[in-house]
């Protein structure tokens, strides 16, 4: 089975089952999509960073009721900011939005905090995965390789926010350890709709650096699922 995805059809083996395959749903907190949250607190139009939660929605129910494997991330620090370098507290600072300062939301991407949680609509359940980091990179200072290995995965299906940073570099570092990587365009999301283009553009480009770009509707086409879940 395989996917319609640009600019390959996707997996490159045709290899693509629940027990070898993984949603990653990458950092849906309030701090990047809700109302008082970190983004919206540096003066960006949350709707780019909401505009995933539906097509997601659909997805996750689908991948749940076929038995996928299926993780999510949050990015946040711990509340005595021990693992929170200098320079990134001093340049959220600088922007009006310091981390670990408080906020609407609680103390802005501080563990713990209102705003840190996943939003509702996305929640995970009993028996899927949390990989909490402190960068953007979901493999860096965390053990999601291991997790993922030790599960046989091979496919990983990317998501979340935001498209430009999160999920590229989570993307990028899956590449480089050789999981088979595809990003599905409407279920992420950026502050910048251009960036959010550009980032998808750079996937495809040397024949898919890193992998290749879907939506949602051809993933869903693709495992059997009602469009409409
Ligand atoms: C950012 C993220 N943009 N989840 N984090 O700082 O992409």
């Amino acid at each position: 089975m395989h996917i319609e995805a640009d600019p390959y059809p996707w997996p490159y083996n045709g290899d693509l089952r629940p027990a070898n395959t993984a949603l990653i749903i990458i950092d849906m907190q309030t701090d990047f999509c809700g109302p008082g949250g970190y983004v919206d607190k540096m003066g960006y139009d949350i709707s780019f960073t909401r505009a995933p939660i539906e097509p997601l929605r659909r997805v996750l129910a689908a991948f749940r009721a076929q038995g996928f494997h299926i993780l999510h991330t949050r990015e946040g620090h711990r509340a005595d900011l021990s693992d929170l370098p200098e320079n990134k507290r001093w340049r959220s600072r600088r922007i009006g939005a310091g981390i670990g300062d408080s906020g609407p939301c609680g103390r802005i991407l501080t563990r713990g905090e209102a705003g840190w949680e996943i939003i509702p609509e996305l929640a995970p359940i009993a028996g899927e995965s949390i990989i909490d980091k402190p960068g953007k990179g979901s493999f860096y200072a965390t053990d999601l390789d291991m997790l993922l290995r030790q599960k046989g995965i091979q496919n990983i299906i990317l998501t979340g926010i935001t498209t430009d940073v999160c999920v590229h570099t989570t993307m990028r570092e899956a590449n480089d350890r050789g999981y088979e990587c595809v990003l599905l365009s409407d279920c992420t999301g950026a502050t910048d709709k251009g960036n959010h283009l550009a980032a998808l553009n750079m996937i495809k480009m040397q024949g898919g650096v890193f992998g290749a770009v879907a939506d949602s509707s051809a993933l869903l086409r693709a495992i059997g699922s009602p469009i409409s879940v």
